[in-house]
């Protein structure tokens, strides 16, 4: 008999047993297996029971289910797992077939994978999946990059499981070459934990300043969701606040307050130093969670500098609607910022990205979708080659709106002592980015002071460097100049 598998999915936690789940949906048939292979049985009894999911014992079945070019989709956990097992498929697969990372995997294993395995005749595809649990099973959004001759064989099974906005459009396109899938998926989460530190921002000053409830800003989470700030993320937090404990009381307040992470917050803060691109937002919202993680030692502190009153007096109303001002505000340069980056690493590493399309692709399925998203679609819609996004007319009338209630949030937050670092870095990047003059004349002179690294003249053409003898005991000869 032909063999009917259309494609392998390997690692049967989480996210891979709800892709399969989805591409059965759709219709197609799933070979499962697992490097712990009893999991294969559990999960063909269980959730796969009655589906045409077919299980394989070993990758030797696996492989000899499916038809060809061979399809394999790795889930399992990034790092040397991925490595391990494309070690073990080049052993099975043969030259045309295609093998899948679809795990959170850093952008530069991916372009190397990418080159070591069309070495070996096999072709491959880095692609970031979006979505947790829910977005897996009922549509997430795929980011795909690698080997280009892949696409046309994964497009038709990724596009169908995809999360699909409005009008049909499938959250799923090509990205790129070699790592583009994987480095926008970075991307994408680096936003995802701005966002989130942003709104743990909103929260802060609305329960210690305002002296809110959870149940009151439950009500505004669910204000805020109707309009401009409507989010995944604002939705959820809605939620969270409504939630109650076995006691009645909110569940949020019983949380422990150190956040954690798996590493793609922290690797878009690397790659955006290795890029020169201040992503100034998404960093502090990774050092935000490194703060939160040092519990015992905030309570010691807490100890030596007790924190003085932080209530806010004035209208509650009026601040709630600042809030939500320079939350809109600061998101904005959030993504301002992310662009910036991905735009950086297109030219570094040779992607023709589609800016618009990232938004569309983000606009359902993943954890930062959004109306907001709408917008930035349309922004690049209207110029895709717009240099950044506060240029577009929309976010520079919408950034101009907000600005007096986000100074006003930033400074009164500062003053009270609740610390408000992605508000006020997105304030600060934002009047840094629209300032003719910084002084950085300053500190060109005192480079090159120190380090006879010489200066640029703002009476002279760009690219003539000058070196100061700046005490009388210095030598002729300046260091060389390059930037790093
Ligand atoms: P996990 O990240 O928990 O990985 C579990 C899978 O990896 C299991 O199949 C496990 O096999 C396998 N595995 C491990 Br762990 N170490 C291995 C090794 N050394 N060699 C071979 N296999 C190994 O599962 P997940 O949460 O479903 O995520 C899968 C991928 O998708 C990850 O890269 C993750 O970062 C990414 N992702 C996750 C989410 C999410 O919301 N969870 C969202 C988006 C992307 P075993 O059963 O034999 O231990």
């Amino acid at each position: 008999m032909e063999p009917q598998g259309d494609i392998a999915v390997i690692g049967l936690a989480v996210m891979g047993q709800n892709l399969i789940l989805n591409m059965n949906d759709h219709g197609f048939t799933v070979v499962a297996y697992n490097r712990t292979v009893s999991k294969v049985d559990d999960f063909l009894n269980n959730e796969a029971k009655g589906t045409r999911i077919l299980g394989a014992h070993s990758l030797q079945e696996m492989v000899a289910l499916l038809k060809k070019p061979r399809r394999v989709m790795l889930m399992v956990k990034a790092g040397k797992a991925v490595d391990e097992f494309i070690e073990q498929l080049l052993t099975v697969l043969e030259p045309g077939d295609i093998i899948i990372d679809g795990g959170n995997s850093l952008f530069e294993d991916t372009i190397r994978r990418v080159k070591y395995v069309e070495s070996k005749g096999l072709l491959y595809i880095g692609t970031g999946v979006s979505g947790g649990e829910e977005g897996a099973r009922h549509g997430p959004s795929i980011m795909p990059g690698g080997s280009p001759a892949a696409w046309p064989h994964v497009k038709p099974i990724f596009q169908a499981i995809a999360a699909k906005v409005a009008d049909g459009t499938p959250c799923c396109d090509w990205v790129g070459e070699g790592g583009a899938g994987h480095y926008v998926k970075m991307t994408h989460n680096g936003i995802e934990y701005g966002d989130m530190q942003l709104i743990c921002e909103a929260y802060h000053i609305m329960k210690d300043g305002l002296g809110m409830s959870a149940d009151e800003m439950h009500e505004v989470f669910k204000a805020w969701n109707e309009a401009e700030l409507q989010s995944y993320l604002i939705e959820i937090t809605r939620d969270i606040l409504a939630k109650r404990d076995e006691d009645g009381a909110p569940l949020v307040d019983k949380i422990l307050d150190t956040a954690g992470q798996k590493g793609t917050g922290k690797w878009t803060v690397i790659s955006s130093q290795e890029m020169g691109i201040p992503i100034t937002l998404i960093a502090e919202a990774v050092y935000s969670r490194c703060v939160s993680a040092m519990k015992d030692l905030r309570v010691q502190a807490a100890k030596v500098f007790p924190p003085g009153n932080c209530k806010i007096p004035g209208d509650r109303k009026r601040w709630i609607d600042d809030i939500r001002k320079a939350l809109y505000a600061s998101k904005i340069i959030s993504y301002a910022q992310g662009y910036m980056l991905m735009r950086a690493a297109a030219q570094q590493y040779a992607w023709n990205l589609n800016y618009g399309g990232i938004a569309l692709m983000w606009r359902g399925g993943c954890i930062i979708r959004s109306a907001f998203l709408g917008d930035i679609k349309k922004a690049f819609d209207k110029n895709p080659d717009l240099p950044n996004l506060l240029f577009d007319p929309f976010f520079k009338k919408a950034i101009k709106s907000c600005t007096r209630s986000w100074r006003k949030v930033v400074s009164t937050a500062v003053k009270k002592g609740i610390p408000v670092p992605a508000f006020s870095t997105a304030l600060a990047f934002f009047d840094g980015f629209r300032s003719e003059r910084l002084p950085a004349n300053l500190l060109q002179a005192q480079r090159d002071y120190f380090g006879a690294h010489t200066y640029e003249r703002v009476d002279k053409p760009r690219g003539e460097f000058f070196h100061t003898n700046w005490t009388g005991t210095g030598g002729r000869v300046a260091s060389s100049t390059y930037t790093v």
